[in-house]
Protein backbone atom coordinates (compact mmCIF):
# COMPACT_ATOMS: atom_id res chain seq x y z
CA UNK A 1 0.00 0.00 0.00
CA UNK A 2 1.10 3.87 -0.88
CA UNK A 3 3.19 5.11 2.50
CA UNK A 4 0.85 7.97 2.75
CA UNK A 5 -2.25 6.38 2.54
CA UNK A 6 -0.89 4.16 5.33
CA UNK A 7 -0.27 6.72 7.43
CA UNK A 8 -3.53 7.76 7.27
CA UNK A 9 -4.93 5.03 8.47
CA UNK A 10 -2.87 4.59 11.39
CA UNK A 11 -3.38 8.37 11.86
CA UNK A 12 -6.89 7.94 12.34
CA UNK A 13 -6.59 4.68 14.65
CA UNK A 14 -4.32 6.39 16.52
CA UNK A 15 -7.07 8.93 17.18
CA UNK A 16 -10.08 6.77 17.35
CA UNK A 17 -7.52 5.12 20.62
CA UNK A 18 -6.85 8.48 21.94
CA UNK A 19 -10.71 9.65 22.20
CA UNK A 20 -11.99 6.17 23.20
CA UNK A 21 -9.67 5.74 26.24
CA UNK A 22 -10.16 9.24 27.00
CA UNK A 23 -13.89 8.79 26.85
CA UNK A 24 -14.11 6.02 29.41
CA UNK A 25 -11.25 6.87 31.67
CA UNK A 26 -13.41 10.68 31.96
CA UNK A 27 -16.60 8.35 32.53
CA UNK A 28 -14.97 6.60 35.56
CA UNK A 29 -13.62 3.27 34.18
CA UNK A 30 -10.60 1.88 34.91
CA UNK A 31 -8.67 0.60 32.43
CA UNK A 32 -7.41 -3.28 32.91
CA UNK A 33 -4.75 -5.26 31.69
CA UNK A 34 -5.50 -7.99 28.86
CA UNK A 35 -4.48 -11.74 29.25
CA UNK A 36 -3.88 -13.13 26.12
CA UNK A 37 -2.82 -16.87 28.14
CA UNK A 38 -6.09 -18.51 29.94
CA UNK A 39 -8.04 -22.05 30.32
CA UNK A 40 -10.87 -20.20 29.86
CA UNK A 41 -12.21 -18.32 27.15
CA UNK A 42 -15.03 -16.91 25.11
CA UNK A 43 -16.87 -20.11 23.38
CA UNK A 44 -18.13 -17.30 20.96
CA UNK A 45 -20.87 -19.77 20.19
CA UNK A 46 -23.26 -21.21 19.67
CA UNK A 47 -23.52 -18.56 17.10
CA UNK A 48 -24.98 -18.92 13.56
CA UNK A 49 -23.20 -15.92 12.61
CA UNK A 50 -19.33 -16.90 13.84
CA UNK A 51 -17.09 -19.04 11.61
CA UNK A 52 -14.16 -19.84 13.82
CA UNK A 53 -12.97 -23.40 12.73
CA UNK A 54 -11.08 -23.62 16.08
CA UNK A 55 -9.78 -22.39 19.51
CA UNK A 56 -6.01 -21.37 19.78
CA UNK A 57 -4.26 -23.22 22.41
CA UNK A 58 -0.38 -24.17 23.70
CA UNK A 59 0.20 -26.22 25.89
CA UNK A 60 2.71 -24.92 28.68
CA UNK A 61 4.40 -27.06 31.98
CA UNK A 62 1.39 -29.48 31.41
CA UNK A 63 -1.58 -26.68 31.39
CA UNK A 64 -3.94 -26.41 28.42
CA UNK A 65 -4.05 -22.80 27.64
CA UNK A 66 -6.23 -20.98 25.38
CA UNK A 67 -5.55 -17.52 23.54
CA UNK A 68 -7.91 -15.15 24.76
CA UNK A 69 -11.22 -14.83 22.03
CA UNK A 70 -12.85 -12.52 24.00
CA UNK A 71 -12.45 -11.48 27.67
CA UNK A 72 -16.03 -11.63 28.71
CA UNK A 73 -15.39 -14.49 31.30
CA UNK A 74 -12.64 -12.08 32.88
CA UNK A 75 -14.59 -9.11 32.84
CA UNK A 76 -17.21 -11.23 34.90
CA UNK A 77 -14.62 -11.86 37.31
CA UNK A 78 -13.31 -8.84 37.61
CA UNK A 79 -16.64 -7.21 38.38
CA UNK A 80 -17.66 -9.49 41.08
CA UNK A 81 -13.88 -8.51 42.22
CA UNK A 82 -14.91 -4.86 43.25
CA UNK A 83 -13.69 -3.49 39.78
CA UNK A 84 -17.40 -1.86 39.19
CA UNK A 85 -16.91 0.02 35.93
CA UNK A 86 -13.88 -1.77 34.06
CA UNK A 87 -12.63 -1.84 29.97
CA UNK A 88 -9.67 -3.22 28.45
CA UNK A 89 -7.54 -2.94 25.10
CA UNK A 90 -7.84 -6.84 24.36
CA UNK A 91 -6.13 -8.74 21.99
CA UNK A 92 -8.54 -10.99 20.53
CA UNK A 93 -7.50 -14.70 18.10
CA UNK A 94 -10.31 -16.00 16.22
CA UNK A 95 -9.23 -18.48 13.70
CA UNK A 96 -11.72 -17.61 11.21
CA UNK A 97 -12.62 -19.69 8.04
CA UNK A 98 -10.58 -18.47 4.55
CA UNK A 99 -13.92 -17.80 3.71
CA UNK A 100 -13.95 -14.67 5.47
CA UNK A 101 -11.37 -12.84 4.10
CA UNK A 102 -14.35 -11.69 1.27
CA UNK A 103 -16.44 -10.12 4.08
CA UNK A 104 -14.95 -7.25 4.46
CA UNK A 105 -14.71 -7.06 8.44
CA UNK A 106 -12.58 -10.33 9.41
CA UNK A 107 -9.30 -10.56 11.19
CA UNK A 108 -7.86 -13.20 12.48
CA UNK A 109 -6.25 -11.16 15.41
CA UNK A 110 -7.72 -7.69 15.87
CA UNK A 111 -7.82 -5.50 18.89
CA UNK A 112 -11.18 -5.16 21.11
CA UNK A 113 -12.22 -2.40 23.53
CA UNK A 114 -14.22 -4.79 25.59
CA UNK A 115 -15.95 -2.65 28.65
CA UNK A 116 -18.19 -3.88 31.77
CA UNK A 117 -20.44 -2.15 34.02
CA UNK A 118 -21.99 -3.43 37.37
CA UNK A 119 -25.75 -3.44 37.67
CA UNK A 120 -26.06 -1.71 34.41
CA UNK A 121 -28.35 -2.20 32.19
CA UNK A 122 -28.61 -2.17 28.61
CA UNK A 123 -30.15 1.70 28.27
CA UNK A 124 -27.33 2.14 29.98
CA UNK A 125 -24.96 1.19 27.47
CA UNK A 126 -26.69 2.24 24.79
CA UNK A 127 -26.61 6.19 25.58
CA UNK A 128 -22.48 5.30 26.26
CA UNK A 129 -21.91 4.27 23.64
CA UNK A 130 -24.16 6.85 21.54
CA UNK A 131 -22.05 9.21 22.88
CA UNK A 132 -18.48 7.42 22.41
CA UNK A 133 -19.88 6.79 18.77
CA UNK A 134 -20.53 10.39 18.52
CA UNK A 135 -17.87 11.79 19.89
CA UNK A 136 -15.05 9.46 18.20
CA UNK A 137 -16.82 10.44 14.74
CA UNK A 138 -16.65 14.27 15.85
CA UNK A 139 -13.16 14.25 17.14
CA UNK A 140 -11.37 12.28 13.80
CA UNK A 141 -13.38 14.67 11.68
CA UNK A 142 -11.66 17.49 13.53
CA UNK A 143 -8.61 16.32 13.70
CA UNK A 144 -7.69 14.12 11.11
CA UNK A 145 -9.41 16.11 8.70
CA UNK A 146 -6.20 16.19 5.75
CA UNK A 147 -6.29 12.27 6.08
CA UNK A 148 -10.00 11.75 5.10
CA UNK A 149 -9.73 14.20 2.60
CA UNK A 150 -6.38 11.93 1.39
CA UNK A 151 -8.13 8.78 1.49
CA UNK A 152 -11.58 10.39 0.14
CA UNK A 153 -13.69 9.54 2.77
CA UNK A 154 -16.68 11.79 4.00
CA UNK A 155 -17.87 10.95 7.25
CA UNK A 156 -21.53 11.72 7.40
CA UNK A 157 -22.57 12.91 10.47
CA UNK A 158 -25.12 11.44 13.04
CA UNK A 159 -26.52 12.08 16.21
CA UNK A 160 -28.11 9.88 19.48
CA UNK A 161 -30.56 8.19 20.26
CA UNK A 162 -29.85 5.41 17.65
CA UNK A 163 -32.81 3.88 16.04
CA UNK A 164 -33.66 0.20 17.68
CA UNK A 165 -34.72 -2.65 16.74
CA UNK A 166 -35.16 -6.20 17.32
CA UNK A 167 -33.26 -8.86 15.39
CA UNK A 168 -37.05 -10.09 14.50
CA UNK A 169 -37.95 -7.23 12.60
CA UNK A 170 -34.80 -6.95 11.18
CA UNK A 171 -34.64 -10.30 9.65
CA UNK A 172 -38.77 -9.50 8.47
CA UNK A 173 -37.62 -6.60 6.49
CA UNK A 174 -34.59 -7.67 4.97
CA UNK A 175 -34.25 -11.07 5.26
CA UNK A 176 -32.24 -13.76 7.23
CA UNK A 177 -28.94 -12.28 6.41
CA UNK A 178 -29.97 -8.86 7.47
CA UNK A 179 -26.88 -7.45 8.68
CA UNK A 180 -25.34 -6.25 5.47
CA UNK A 181 -28.55 -4.68 3.34
CA UNK A 182 -29.96 -2.89 6.78
CA UNK A 183 -26.53 -1.63 7.41
CA UNK A 184 -26.77 -0.44 3.30
CA UNK A 185 -29.97 0.73 3.89
CA UNK A 186 -28.93 3.49 7.17
CA UNK A 187 -26.97 6.40 7.15
CA UNK A 188 -26.46 6.24 10.91
CA UNK A 189 -25.37 3.48 13.46
CA UNK A 190 -28.47 1.11 14.56
CA UNK A 191 -29.14 -1.31 17.31
CA UNK A 192 -30.36 -4.52 16.69
CA UNK A 193 -31.67 -6.01 20.06
CA UNK A 194 -32.43 -9.98 21.09
CA UNK A 195 -29.90 -12.32 19.32
CA UNK A 196 -29.69 -16.25 19.97
CA UNK A 197 -26.16 -17.15 21.18
CA UNK A 198 -23.85 -17.33 23.80
CA UNK A 199 -24.67 -18.58 26.99
CA UNK A 200 -23.37 -15.28 29.11
CA UNK A 201 -26.08 -13.30 27.26
CA UNK A 202 -28.75 -13.16 29.49
CA UNK A 203 -32.59 -14.64 28.81
CA UNK A 204 -35.18 -11.68 28.75
CA UNK A 205 -37.00 -13.10 32.17
CA UNK A 206 -39.97 -11.45 30.93
CA UNK A 207 -40.49 -12.64 27.29
CA UNK A 208 -38.81 -16.10 27.02
CA UNK A 209 -37.12 -16.28 23.34
CA UNK A 210 -36.01 -13.44 23.52
CA UNK A 211 -32.60 -12.39 24.78
CA UNK A 212 -31.14 -9.18 26.72
CA UNK A 213 -28.02 -8.45 23.74
CA UNK A 214 -27.43 -6.25 21.20
CA UNK A 215 -24.88 -5.22 18.17
CA UNK A 216 -24.55 -1.64 17.39
CA UNK A 217 -24.22 -2.23 13.18
CA UNK A 218 -22.57 0.60 11.35
CA UNK A 219 -23.87 2.30 8.17
CA UNK A 220 -23.22 2.43 5.22
CA UNK A 221 -22.11 -1.12 4.24
CA UNK A 222 -20.14 -1.42 7.22
CA UNK A 223 -21.95 -3.79 9.44
CA UNK A 224 -21.25 -5.33 13.15
CA UNK A 225 -19.48 -2.44 15.25
CA UNK A 226 -20.06 -3.73 18.20
CA UNK A 227 -21.57 -6.65 20.49
CA UNK A 228 -22.64 -6.65 24.07
CA UNK A 229 -25.70 -7.61 26.24
CA UNK A 230 -26.67 -7.90 30.01
CA UNK A 231 -25.27 -11.11 31.40
CA UNK A 232 -26.29 -14.33 33.41
CA UNK A 233 -25.18 -14.19 36.76
CA UNK A 234 -26.80 -17.00 38.92
CA UNK A 235 -25.16 -20.28 38.77
CA UNK A 236 -27.70 -22.80 38.20
CA UNK A 237 -29.26 -20.48 34.80
CA UNK A 238 -25.40 -20.47 33.50
CA UNK A 239 -24.37 -23.94 34.05
CA UNK A 240 -27.53 -25.22 32.77
CA UNK A 241 -26.96 -22.56 29.46
CA UNK A 242 -23.34 -24.53 29.59
CA UNK A 243 -24.59 -27.91 29.00
CA UNK A 244 -27.73 -27.17 26.28
CA UNK A 245 -25.01 -25.56 24.29
CA UNK A 246 -23.16 -28.84 24.36
CA UNK A 247 -20.39 -27.31 26.21
CA UNK A 248 -18.32 -29.12 28.49
CA UNK A 249 -18.90 -27.72 32.05
CA UNK A 250 -15.09 -28.97 32.87
CA UNK A 251 -13.77 -26.36 30.12
CA UNK A 252 -15.23 -23.18 32.38
CA UNK A 253 -14.32 -24.52 35.58
CA UNK A 254 -12.19 -21.92 36.87
CA UNK A 255 -15.44 -19.71 35.91
CA UNK A 256 -18.23 -21.65 37.21
CA UNK A 257 -16.20 -21.63 40.64
CA UNK A 258 -16.39 -17.90 40.68
CA UNK A 259 -20.05 -18.10 39.75
CA UNK A 260 -21.11 -20.35 42.41
CA UNK A 261 -19.28 -18.05 44.65
CA UNK A 262 -21.79 -15.32 42.74
CA UNK A 263 -21.30 -13.03 39.94
CA UNK A 264 -22.91 -9.80 40.27
CA UNK A 265 -24.88 -8.36 37.52
CA UNK A 266 -23.26 -6.61 35.16
CA UNK A 267 -23.92 -5.49 31.34
CA UNK A 268 -21.36 -4.25 28.71
CA UNK A 269 -19.94 -5.08 25.39
CA UNK A 270 -16.87 -4.89 22.99
CA UNK A 271 -16.05 -3.22 19.78
CA UNK A 272 -12.63 -4.02 17.39
CA UNK A 273 -10.83 -0.88 16.87
CA UNK A 274 -9.63 -2.32 13.18
CA UNK A 275 -13.90 -1.76 12.17
CA UNK A 276 -13.72 1.35 14.31
CA UNK A 277 -10.87 2.48 12.20
CA UNK A 278 -12.29 1.27 8.59
CA UNK A 279 -15.55 2.95 9.21
CA UNK A 280 -14.02 6.14 10.13
CA UNK A 281 -11.76 5.98 7.45
CA UNK A 282 -14.04 4.58 4.81
CA UNK A 283 -11.29 1.70 4.11
CA UNK A 284 -12.04 -1.22 1.70
CA UNK A 285 -11.43 -3.76 4.20
CA UNK A 286 -10.60 -3.92 7.61
CA UNK A 287 -7.23 -5.84 7.09
CA UNK A 288 -6.34 -2.20 5.54
CA UNK A 289 -6.14 -0.42 8.66
CA UNK A 290 -3.45 -3.05 10.35
CA UNK A 291 0.30 -2.43 9.93
CA UNK A 292 0.84 -6.00 10.22
CA UNK A 293 -2.65 -7.74 8.70
CA UNK A 294 -4.05 -10.36 9.40
CA UNK A 295 -6.52 -11.33 6.87
CA UNK A 296 -7.99 -15.00 7.39
CA UNK A 297 -6.36 -17.12 4.18
CA UNK A 298 -3.55 -14.59 3.57
CA UNK A 299 -0.38 -15.16 4.46
CA UNK A 300 1.47 -14.04 7.85
CA UNK A 301 4.50 -12.18 6.75
CA UNK A 302 5.30 -10.10 10.17
N1 LIG B 1 -17.11 -8.46 23.98
C1 LIG B 1 -18.36 -9.15 23.84
C2 LIG B 1 -19.24 -8.86 25.02
O1 LIG B 1 -18.84 -8.16 25.92
C3 LIG B 1 -18.19 -10.61 23.68
C4 LIG B 1 -17.53 -10.98 22.39
O2 LIG B 1 -16.63 -10.34 21.92
N2 LIG B 1 -17.93 -12.08 21.82
O3 LIG B 1 -20.36 -9.32 25.04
Amino acid sequence: MDRTKRKAYLKITSEALRFCTGYFHENGFTQLMPVVLSPITDPLGPDPGSSVIKTGEIEYLGQRLCLTQSMILHKQIAVKEGVEKLFILSPNVRLEHPRRAESGKHLFEFTQLDFEIAHARMADVFSLMEGLMCGVARHVSRECAGELALLGRRLLEFSAPFRRYTTTELAAQFGEDWELPASLAHASPFWAISHKREFYDKDDPEQPGMFLNYDMVYPEGFGEALSGAEREWEYEKIARKIDAHGLDRGRYAAYLAHAREGLVPSAGGGFGIERLSRFLSGAPHVGDVQLFRRVPGEEVVA
